[in-house]
C-alpha cells in the first residue's frame, strides 16, 4: 500500500518535471531561435499601382505630418519590406540647399513609392553648408563616399529634390552593366528628352559603376553642364547609358526659379571641352570636403558638407 502511494507521488513529480522541461524548452526556443528566413520578394511587386499623375497640394505636408503617415520608416529614413526579402538595396542621394518645400513634397511622395516597389532603402539628404557657390558634383561625390560607409548598397539613385515620379513601374534599382537614366520624360520638357545626351534629374548607378567613371567632376561651380560631363564619363570608361521605357519613366518637376548661389556659370562650357583629358584625375580620386554633421532624422539621414570655396578664376 505504502509502496504504491509513494510510487504515485513519484510519478506525479516526474510528470511535473517533464512538463516543466517541455515548457522551458518551448520558451527558450521562442526567445532564442532566429525567425524563419523571409522568402524573396517577387520580381514584380504586387503592390504597384502603375501610372498615377501627381497632383500637388498648394502647400506640402510638414515633416511631422509625413512622419506620422510613415509608420514603417525607421530613423534615418530607412525601410525594408516586412514580409519578403527585397531584391534591391538602394540608397537615394539628394543634393540639397534651401529647398525645404520641395523636400517635403518629395519625401511625402517617395517613401510610399519605394515601399510599393518593395525596396530595402534609405534616403540621404546631402546639404551644402553655407551660402557659397553651389557645387552639385562635390555634393554627390562626398555624399556617396559617406553613404557607402553606412551600408552595403547595391544601387545609388542620384535624385534632384524637385522631381516626382509618376509611375511606380519605374523601379529604383540598378542595371548590372550600365548606368541608368531614369528621368526620361519630364513634364517640363513635354515628356521628351530635351536632347539625346541629357543625363540629369534622376540617375541610377551601382557603386562599382560610380567608381569606374571616377564620380562627378569637382570643377563645376554654379549651374550647368555637370550632367553632360557625367554622360561623357560613362562613354569614356567603356559603358553606355541605358534607359527604362518612356511609357513609365515619367516625372513631374516642381516649378522653381534659379536659386541664389547657383547662377549659370558660362565657364562650365570650357570645362566640358576637357572631360576627355581630365576625367581620370578629376573626380572621386581628387575629392576634398568636410563632413560637418551626420544626423538620423525621422524621414532621412541628413549629411552637411563643406564643399570648400569656388576658386577665383
Ligand atoms: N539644389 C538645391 N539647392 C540649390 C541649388 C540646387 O537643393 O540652391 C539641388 C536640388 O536637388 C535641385 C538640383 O540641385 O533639384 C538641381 O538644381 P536645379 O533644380 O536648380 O536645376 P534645374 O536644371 O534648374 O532644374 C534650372 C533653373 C530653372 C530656372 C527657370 C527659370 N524660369
Ligand atoms: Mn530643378
Amino acid at each position: 500500500m505504502v509502496c504504491s502511494r509513494r510510487l504515485r507521488r513519484l510519478r506525479r513529480m516526474l510528470a511535473l518535471l517533464a512538463g516543466l522541461t517541455v515548457a522551458t524548452f518551448a520558451l527558450h526556443s521562442t526567445l532564442l531561435a532566429a525567425p524563419p528566413p523571409l522568402s524573396g520578394c517577387r520580381v514584380e511587386s504586387p503592390l504597384l499601382v502603375g501610372p498615377r499623375p501627381v497632383h500637388l497640394p498648394t502647400s506640402p505636408p510638414t515633416l511631422a505630418e509625413i512622419g506620422r503617415r510613415s509608420t514603417l520608416v525607421s530613423p534615418g529614413g530607412f525601410y525594408r519590406p516586412p514580409h519578403c526579402q527585397s531584391r534591391h538595396r538602394t540608397a537615394i542621394v539628394i543634393p540639397y540647399r534651401a529647398r525645404l518645400t520641395h523636400l517635403r513634397y518629395l519625401l511625402d511622395h517617395l517613401h510610399p513609392f519605394l515601399q510599393r516597389q518593395q525596396i530595402y532603402y534609405k534616403i540621404y539628404v546631402v546639404e551644402q553648408w553655407g551660402d557659397g557657390t553651389f557645387n552639385k558634383g562635390i555634393l554627390f561625390n562626398a555624399g556617396i563616399v559617406e553613404v557607402l560607409r553606412d551600408d552595403d548598397w547595391s544601387c545609388i539613385i542620384l535624385h534632384d529634390v524637385d522631381l516626382l515620379a509618376e509611375d511606380d513601374r519605374n523601379t529604383y534599382a540598378c542595371d548590372n552593366y550600365n548606368p541608368m537614366h531614369l528621368a526620361v520624360a519630364i513634364d517640363k520638357f513635354d515628356y521628351r528628352l530635351p536632347y539625346r545626351e541629357y543625363f540629369g534629374g534622376v540617375v541610377a548607378m551601382t557603386p562599382e559603376q560610380y567608381r569606374k567613371i571616377n564620380g562627378f567632376s569637382n570643377q563645376y561651380w554654379g549651374w550647368g553642364r555637370e550632367d553632360d560631363d557625367l554622360w561623357k564619363r560613362v562613354g569614356l570608361s567603356g559603358m553606355k547609358v541605358v534607359r527604362p521605357s518612356v511609357r513609365f519613366a515619367r516625372y513631374k518637376m516642381i516649378k522653381h526659379e534659379r536659386d541664389p548661389g547657383n547662377e549659370e556659370n558660362p565657364h562650365n562650357f570650357d570645362i566640358l571641352k576637357r572631360t576627355k583629358l581630365d576625367w581620370r584625375s578629376d573626380g572621386l580620386n581628387s575629392l576634398s570636403y568636410k563632413l560637418l554633421s551626420k544626423e538620423q532624422k525621422a524621414l532621412f539621414t541628413h549629411l552637411t558638407i563643406d564643399v570648400g570655396e569656388k576658386p577665383r578664376t
